[in-house]
């Protein structure tokens, strides 16, 4: 079965790609995966259209992203050259989002699939009910009709499966599952990806992961997770502190577990906090509270004292919070 795209925006974007010739693509700041491969994949259509396809980005790519097909063309800058292209923006709720100065003065097409996308742009398409822009340039490229190559199919099928968590975030919808067969059939290998993607482990963030798992202190009736991370620690494991990215998530793969606090010493009695939640459990007003911002489920502060002290002040808010969020929530311990 083969989709049809019969959307206005899809057929307006289709048009504008298809209209002019020399593009520049690009996406988001410390781009993701879906950032990573829309626009790569982007990019290689035009190019088989015998356009001229440029992708520029503001920050490098991260691993394992470097290992990944036609990703050596992906330029760095802080501006888009001044050279006439059109601009193609993927993922961006505004122009900010780019990082990149100078787009003001190009022609601009629009594609993205996040809520509150500020409609820029001489050509646009939103859709808010795909899981990943990767869905969307699927049905841009079929609609053009371009011969879908495994290069491209690679980078849209590694977009949908990291924006979707492996497909079991929200949004995730038959059309990602039949985009996804189809990207497999033009040559994506699931297993080979899945192993890039999730086998890229070093041995450093292991050991850093063992010794911050062995600091987990269970408070409030077994509810509440609290971990820690010094110097030290970094030291021993030969870890940066960015290998600590994602520890704070793996108490929440505990059923009982509905809040989970990271401190990381940044200097001695000055902690970077992190929180998170599940459901109706609100850690942004907690880090507001102490002068920090986020969101319902993930938010952050920075805090002066000792471990305990400190520990104590963000429970003494964190507790009451779940307590409520139980009360008003039953189901989310069943
Ligand atoms: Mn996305």
């Amino acid at each position: 079965m083969t989709q049809t795209p019969s959307d206005p925006s899809l057929q307006a974007v289709s048009d504008a790609l298809r209209t002019h010739d020399r593009f520049i693509v690009t996406s988001h700041v410390r781009p993701d995966g879906d950032a990573i491969g829309s626009s790569v994949a982007m990019a290689l259509a035009l190019r088989s259209l015998g356009k001229s396809a440029r992708v520029v980005m503001h920050d490098p790519l991260p691993d394992p992203y470097p290992d990944f097909p036609c990703v050596d063309q992906v330029e760095c800058a802080e501006r888009v050259p001044d050279d006439g292209s059109t601009v193609v923006v993927m993922e961006c709720g505004d122009l900010d989002r780019t990082g990149l100065g100078g787009i003001e003065g190009h022609a601009v097409i629009n594609i993205d699939h996040h809520p509150g996308n500020a409609g820029f742009g001489f050509a646009q398409w939103f859709d808010g009910t795909a899981a990943a822009c990767a869905e969307m340039v699927y049905d841009i490229i079929v609609n053009l009709g371009v011969v879908m190559t495994a290069d491209m199919a690679t980078h849209l099928y590694v977009g949908i499966v990291t924006d979707t968590g492996s497909f079991k975030y929200p949004g995730v919808s038959p059309r990602t599952f039949i985009t996804s067969a189809r990207l497999v059939e033009a040559g994506a290998d699931p297993v080979a990806l899945a192993r890039l993607l999730y086998d890229g482990n070093t041995l450093g963030r292991l050991k850093l992961q063992a010794a911050v798992l062995s600091t987990l202190d269970i408070r409030h009736d077994g509810t509440i997770a609290c971990l820690m991370v010094d110097p030290a620690m970094l030291a021993a494991a030969g870890a940066a502190p960015e290998d600590t990215d994602g520890f704070i998530n793996i108490p929440l793969t505990v059923r009982r577990l509905v809040a989970s606090v990271f401190f990381k010493m940044i200097e001695p009695d000055t902690w970077r906090v992190s929180l998170r939640s599940k459901g109706a459990i609100d850690v942004g007003r907690i880090a507001r509270h102490f002068g920090g911002g986020g969101h319902r489920n993930a938010s952050g502060c920075t805090l002066t004292g000792t471990l305990p002290d400190v520990r104590a002040l963000v429970l003494d808010l964190l507790g009451p919070e779940v307590t409520e969020a139980d009360t008003t929530t039953p189901h989310h311990r069943a």
